[in-house]
């Protein structure tokens, strides 16, 4: 349903003030659209604000994983049951190639992790909310994944190297997912009148949190302005949210479903969807620790995360003997 090649045009660097020579040369190499690698010179602020959006990507990928995680053992198939397991652990996937990314610019992941448990980190709004239903399972792919990829295609094209290509494989991975959301959403309109009412009840909830994903209005939004100079956003968060509404719209029309907005309506003269406002209250709220699965996702990423110590230290003890053998013996390699 969506491509790999939105258009992002080009990066309008005029917009950062170049304070150093160095500085200088980095603007130009922007504007000519060259990636950005982990050795090279690269503004202090770039590098910090590159650390805070892949940081906070990386743990929404992993907190992500955890209002699906809970419907594994209760997916109405064994079908559904491989499907889903399969997603929870591709985006358990998606946080590892984005730590490392962001691992690039010289922090550790501990202490990104640290950040995220000690509550001083963000993660996305959306994963705050409860998936009460099955339903909610196809929502979270065909609106939530879709909302996703809207947003980080362009971020294929992302001025930071090893962010741009850790987003390749995640887009190619969340596309599947979108699909398999909404070929489950389909199922249910397909189904009887109680299924289809679970589908509309689900879209009902979800709607207006997976428009919040994208963020505050532009003019709201402290980063855009340099995170758009800099090459790292490509498109800015409203003219995303606008692009997701207009190929969400005639999917939902195509389902048989209503969008909960009484204000959505095509305006022609903009060629776009007009919706209503966005309970901006709410997105504060949720983001600010007090949404309604907030307590309940820290609780279980910390626990996971200490459940999961043992097998930490289990691999680095095997990494340490495997060197330590390869060290003294090279061709013991492959079988360590
Ligand atoms: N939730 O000035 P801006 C997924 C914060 S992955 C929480 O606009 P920016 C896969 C923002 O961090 C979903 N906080 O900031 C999946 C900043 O706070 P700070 C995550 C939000 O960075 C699917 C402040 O508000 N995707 O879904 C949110 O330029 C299914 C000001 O905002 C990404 O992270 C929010 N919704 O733009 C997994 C994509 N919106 O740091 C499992 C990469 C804004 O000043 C199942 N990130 N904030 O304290 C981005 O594109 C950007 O970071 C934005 C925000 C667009 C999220």
């Amino acid at each position: 349903m969506y491509t790999q090649a939105i258009d992002v045009g080009p990066v309008d660097a005029t917009a950062s003030r170049s304070t150093t020579p160095q500085d200088d040369e980095f603007l130009k190499r922007i504007a000519r659209d060259e990636k950005i690698e982990p050795q090279d010179p690269m503004p202090e602020a770039y590098r910090k604000t590159l650390i805070r959006q892949i940081s906070q990507h990386a743990h929404s990928e992993v907190v992500g994983m955890l209002p699906e995680g809970g419907w594994i053992t209760r997916a109405p198939s064994l079908k559904r049951k491989e499907i889903l397991l399969a997603k929870v652990q591709d985006e358990g996937g998606h946080g590892l190639y984005l730590y490392s990314a962001a691992e690039t610019l010289g922090v550790s992941r501990a202490e990104l992790i640290d950040a995220l448990h000690s509550g001083k980190a963000k993660y996305s709004s959306i994963f705050n909310y409860e998936t009460a239903t099955w339903a909610d399972i196809g929502t979270i792919g065909w609106l939530v994944d879709g909302a996703a990829i809207m947003n980080q295609v362009p971020l294929c094209r992302c001025s930071y190297g090893p962010y741009a290509r850790a987003m390749i494989r995640i887009c190619k991975e969340e596309s599947f997912h979108q699909r398999q959301g909404f070929d489950i959403v389909r199922t249910l309109c397909q189904g009887t009148p109680e299924q289809k009412a679970m589908a509309q009840e689900s879209i009902n909830r979800w709607w207006w949190p997976t428009l919040m994903m994208f963020g505050p209005h532009d003019a709201d939004s402290p980063h855009t302005g340099q995170a758009t100079a800099w090459g790292i956003k490509r498109i800015t968060n409203d003219d995303l949210r606008q692009k997701f509404v207009d190929v969400t719209v005639p999917q939902a029309e195509f389902l048989g479903l209503t969008l909960p907005d009484p204000d959505l309506k095509w305006n022609a003269a903009r060629g776009h969807y007009d919706i209503g406002r966005i309970n901006w209250d709410e997105f504060r709220r949720v983001v600010n620790g007090d949404g309604p699965c907030n307590a309940e996702r820290m609780h279980d990423r910390v626990k996971a995360f200490d459940d999961g110590a043992w097998v930490r230290d289990a691999a680095a003890a095997h990494a340490a003997k495997a060197a330590a053998r390869y060290a003294t013996s090279p061709d013991t390699r492959i079988a360590a």
